[in-house]
């Protein structure tokens, strides 16, 4: 497949409908993220590094929201423990099929990856020593997280982490409005139009609900967590690492 550059919000839109990681998202997908996220490459291949320091023997690693399983992949170029496992998911069957695609071509002979196409909501986690939510939470309703971080938490083992990368707000107006110009000025430099910033952005609104990092930082101790330590902030985008 040749890599396509996101346009879906180039042009000006009649109706403006709700984000969706349809087929349309899926073939651009790399591209947008990329331009998007501040730092996503190193996330990912840092998520690996991390991954690799507290993946457990014969234990299971989770990628929730795999989309086209770059943290699958990092995760599984690193681990070194023996009969491991990663789970990814995602409810998106465009970004799963695809997705699989892409792992076929990896050739990184160890860890096994399988990949369903299901509500994260609906997986078990069981017997796991690293579990990553990569820009994902932001899509659970919020009256719904506490939950699945509680289910994490109960089927992480002992010394087991959360990775948890999300696009933050500040409850400060100003803070809130120094990232957000800054995360504009990113998107800008990387070839989006005014248009296609706003126009995504609306689409995004209702799906896309992000928090502050003390909102996360309290619910990841609320659910029990020891400790939730800060290993990456680009503008307003943050990733946590916690350890139960
Ligand atoms: C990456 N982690 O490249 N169940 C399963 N999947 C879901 C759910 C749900 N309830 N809600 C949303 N998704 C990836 C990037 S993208 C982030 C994650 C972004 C999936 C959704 O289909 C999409 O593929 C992914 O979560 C979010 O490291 O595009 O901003």
């Amino acid at each position: 497949m040749i890599k396509k550059n996101d346009s879906i919000y180039a042009a000006p839109l009649q109706e403006l409908i709700d984000f969706k990681f349809d087929e349309r998202v899926v073939s651009v997908f790399p591209d947008m993220i990329q331009r998007s996220v501040p730092g996503y490459g190193l996330i990912i291949s840092t998520i690996g590094i991390v991954a690799a320091k507290y993946a457990q023997a014969g234990s299971h690693c989770y990628d929730l929201g795999c989309s086209l399983g770059a943290v699958s992949l990092a995760m599984r170029q690193r681990i070194t423990q023996p009969d491991c496992r990663i789970i990814a998911v995602d409810n998106s069957p465009a970004m799963i099929e695809r997705g699989r695609e892409l792992l076929a071509l990896d050739l990184t002979p160890t860890v096994p990856v399988t990949m369903i196409c299901a509500d994260l909501q609906e997986v078990a986690i069981e017997n796991a020593s690293v579990v990553v939510l990569n820009f994902t939470l932001q899509f659970v309703p919020p009256t719904e997280r506490l939950a699945l971080i509680q289910r994490i938490y109960d089927g992480l083992r002992p010394g087991g982490v959360l990775i948890l990368s999300e696009k933050i707000t500040f409850s400060e107006p100003e803070r809130q409005l120094f990232h957000e110009e800054l995360h504009h000025d990113f998107k800008r430099a990387n070839g989006y139009s005014d248009l296609e910033i706003s126009q995504k952005r609306s689409a995004l609104e209702k799906v896309m609900i992000p928090e502050t990092l003390a909102c996360h930082q309290s619910r990841l101790q609320a659910a029990g967590f020891s400790s939730a330590e800060l290993w990456f902030q680009c503008l307003n985008f943050a990733s946590l690492v916690a350890l139960k």
